[in-house]
C-alpha cells in the first residue's frame, strides 16, 4: 500500500525532484562515495574527473538525487578531518551543481562539512548521527535551512556491530527518530525539511534489519518522508552467501527497495541506480494497473 503520496508530492515541490518516470514510486538517491575505503565503491572516484563522470552517469541512469560522501561509516573506517572531507566533496558538488544536476546531498556528520557543501551547491544534509555528532549541529542545520535526513544508529560506527541489542527494534528506532526530529524542530529546523531513515545496518543484527524492513510502515506512519538505505549491505550476503562481493548484491538490494516502495518510503539510497529504477518502474506500473 502506497502510504506516502504526500511525500512524493513534497519531493517534487521541496526538493525540486523531477519524477518524470512515475510520481507513484520512491525517488532514487544515487550514492557517490568520494572515499578511499567505503565498503562498496571506495577508492574508485578519488579524482575530480572520475567523480564528476560517475555523478553524471548516475543521473543518466535515473538518479533523482545524488548523495556525496567523503567519510566511510563502515565499522573500522579511518576517521577523516573536516578539512580533508571538504576537499573531497566540495569540488565535486560544485562541478555537478554547475551542470544543473538534480538535488545534491552531502553525507556527513560534521557541521563544518555540511556548511561547505551547501556553499558549493548542495541542498540536503544526510547525517547518519541525526545531528548528535557536534553540540552545534542542530543550530547549524536550522541556520543552513537545508533538507535534513536524520538516521537511526545504535552506538557509533567503530563499534556499532559489536553487540547490538533492542527489546523492540521497531518501537525503539521510531522513538529515537521522533526524539531527533523534535530536537531538530526545537533548534529551528522547519518541519517540512525533515526526513527520517531507520539506518539499516547501523548497530543492527540480521534479525533487526529484517524486522525493520518488514515494519517500514511504522516508520512511514511517523509523518515524515522516509529514506531507506539497504543497498549492498552485509545482511544481503548473510542471507545469500554467493553475494559476498558487495557489487554482487544488486538483486538483494532491489528486493529491499521494493519492500520499501510497498511500505511507502519516499526515497531509496542505492548504488545500482539503473537496475533499481527499472525495478521500481515495473513495480509501480503493476501497482497502477491493479488500482485502475
Ligand atoms: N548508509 C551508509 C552511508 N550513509 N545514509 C543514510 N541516510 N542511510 C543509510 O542507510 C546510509 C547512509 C553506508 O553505505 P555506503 O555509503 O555505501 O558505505 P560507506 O559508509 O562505507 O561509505
Amino acid at each position: 500500500m502506497w502510504g506516502n503520496r504526500l511525500s512524493a508530492e513534497r519531493l517534487q515541490e521541496e526538493w525540486s525532484v523531477a519524477l518524470t518516470r512515475s510520481p507513484q514510486r520512491p525517488a532514487i538517491m544515487g550514492i557517490l562515495n568520494l572515499t578511499p575505503d567505503s565498503f562498496s565503491d571506495g577508492g574508485r572516484y578519488l579524482a575530480l574527473d572520475a567523480a564528476v563522470a560517475q555523478g553524471r552517469r548516475l543521473i543518466a541512469q535515473g538518479a533523482d538525487i545524488l548523495d556525496l560522501g567523503g567519510e566511510s561509516t563502515r565499522p573500522g573506517a579511518a576517521p577523516v578531518s573536516a578539512q580533508a572531507e571538504i576537499a573531497r566533496v566540495a569540488p565535486v558538488i560544485a562541478a555537478l551543481a554547475r551542470d544543473g544536476a538534480p538535488p545534491l546531498s552531502v553525507d556527513t556528520m560534521k557541521p563544518e562539512v555540511a556548511r561547505a557543501a551547501m556553499a558549493a551547491g548542495a541542498t540536503i544534509w544526510n547525517d547518519v548521527t541525526a545531528l548528535r555528532y557536534a553540540p552545534d549541529a542542530p543550530d547549524v542545520a536550522a541556520e543552513l535551512g537545508c533538507q535534513m535526513v536524520l538516521m537511526h544508529m545504535q552506538g557509533e560506527p567503530r563499534t556499532m556491530q559489536a553487540a547490538p541489542h533492542y527489546e523492540d527494534v521497531t518501537a525503539e528506532v521510531c522513538a529515537f527518530l521522533v526524539g531527533r526530529a523534535e530536537a531538530a524542530l526545537a533548534a529551528g529546523v522547519a518541519r517540512d525539511k525533515i526526513w527520517l531513515d531507520p539506518g539499516i545496518g547501523f548497530g543492527k543484527t540480521l534479525d533487526h534489519n529484517l524486522t525493520l524492513l518488514a515494519r517500514l510502515d511504522a516508520v512511514c506512519a511517523l509523518g515524515f518522508p522516509v529514506l531507506l538505505g539497504a543497498s549492498r549491505k552485509r545482511f544481503i550476503a548473510t542471507l545469500h552467501p554467493a553475494a559476498e562481493a558487495p557489487d554482487a548484491r544488486a538483486p538483494g538490494s532491489i528486493a529491499a527497495a521494493l519492500a520499501g516502495a510497498a511500505a511507502g518510503v519516499a526515497a531509496v539510497r542505492v548504488h545500482d541506480v539503473g537496475e533499481t529504477a527499472q525495478a521500481l518502474d515495473v513495480w509501480s506500473a503493476i501497482r497502477a494497473a491493479g488500482s485502475a
